[in-house]
């Protein structure tokens, strides 16, 4: 046993020594590589499982922060742009990229209304022709592995209140530990993708990205890993574990969904510097990294970053009546080349009043009845 713990990590090392190697090869030295990325060294994934992480189509993208559980601001944006019917919530606007960026849950305790929307707008969406892409933030984590302390009251009452797939949960944690329809749309979620060069991610990227095979499809296949693991069925949920070098993905402060590199201002002491955040760019054919977690000083959307130059932008305006910051949303025209801030007035609290209506029968009819 110890020996081959001793093989494995002589293997692993050498490992990493090659794919640094290979990475460093015709992409020009930077300087102090090898002690940056050797931090990351027992970072480890699970295998690829082969669902894309990168999608190149000619349509516009729309992407949004983190909504905290505010289905009003969510619905504000969508009516303003004209995307959906203001009082049926549907779908009618052309095909486009729709991007959520994680910590969608979790505030304005509208976190289960919110959650059973987006599973039917997914489906009108993709019958328009365009994409419904969500992304895992810290929040979806934290609740998904057992830390439900996080999810204020009114969200878990939302939850508990009403049976979910015909059976009643009096605990906010059966929710997330048993397999039901909100687990199995959390198991959807990606935590890094890449739409026509731009790359999408909770929090940011760090070196570990360069350790072997720890590409964007094998760390989202982590995540899936995982949220299989803690929703399975006690029975299987030991059977399913993933391994223990791969708990970095929603452990580590250093997480793709947690870490706070990215910050506008007082960021880390070892955060990542803008020579190594250029290199993982290039090297994931990335041209902007748009990200939300941190909400932004002056509550805009901000493009460019004071340390790490003009390819991040961040999107976490506050738009949960939570967080009490701007709705906002970031609107991306591939044949124009341009990305365009738009910022919503906050709605009063009648506003879509149908629209809550519809999804309220939605849940307590366990999605039988179409939105
Ligand atoms: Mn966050």
């Amino acid at each position: 046993m110890r020996i081959f713990s001793i093989v494995q990590k002589i293997f692993s090392t050498v490992v990493i020594l090659l794919s640094v190697e290979s990475f460093a090869q015709g992409r020009g030295q930077i300087a102090g590589l090898d002690r940056w990325v050797n931090r990351y060294a027992e970072m480890q994934t699970v295998l690829d499982d082969g669902q894309p992480w990168t999608f190149e189509n000619q349509l516009t993208t729309l992407a949004l922060g983190d909504l905290h559980g505010d289905l009003n601001a969510f619905l504000q944006v969508l009516s303003q742009m004209d995307l959906i019917d203001s009082e049926t919530g549907r779908w009618k606007g052309a095909a486009m990229n729709l991007v959520l960026v994680g910590d969608l849950i979790n505030g304005a305790g509208q976190s289960r209304s919110l959650l059973t929307y987006l599973m039917q707008l997914q489906n009108e969406i993709h019958a328009s022709g365009g994409y419904l892409h969500l992304l895992v933030g810290n929040h979806e984590i934290e609740v998904s592995k057992g830390d439900e302390d996080k999810m204020p009251q009114r969200d878990q009452r939302e939850f508990t209140e009403h049976p979910i797939d015909g059976e009643s949960f009096e605990q906010i944690e059966d929710v997330f530990r048993s397999p039901n329809r909100y687990t199995k749309f959390l198991s959807q979620f990606q935590m890094m993708i890449k739409v026509n060069g731009a790359l999408f991610v909770h929090a940011g990227i760090q070196g570990w990205l360069m350790i072997n095979r720890n590409l964007p499809g094998a760390i989202n296949s982590t995540w899936r890993a995982w949220q299989r693991h803690w929703s399975a069925d006690r029975d299987k949920r030991r059977a399913e574990r993933p391994p223990r070098e791969t708990r970095w993905i929603f452990h580590e402060e250093d997480g793709p969904a947690h870490l706070q590199d990215f910050r506008l201002n007082q960021r880390p002491r070892r955060a990542i510097q803008q020579n190594q955040f250029e290199y993982l760019m290039n090297y994931l054919g990335a041209d902007y990294l748009i990200k939300g977690h941190n909400m932004t000083p002056d509550e805009r959307i901000q493009i460019g970053h004071p340390e790490l130059g003009p390819r991040v932008i961040s999107i976490d305006t506050g738009i949960s009546e939570a967080k009490g910051g701007r709705i906002s949303a970031l609107l991306m025209d591939r044949q124009k080349g341009i990305a365009e801030p738009i910022y919503f007035n906050r709605p009063g609290r009648s506003k879509f009043k149908s629209i809550r209506e519809r999804i309220k029968l939605a849940i307590e009819n366990r999605c039988q009845v179409a939105l």
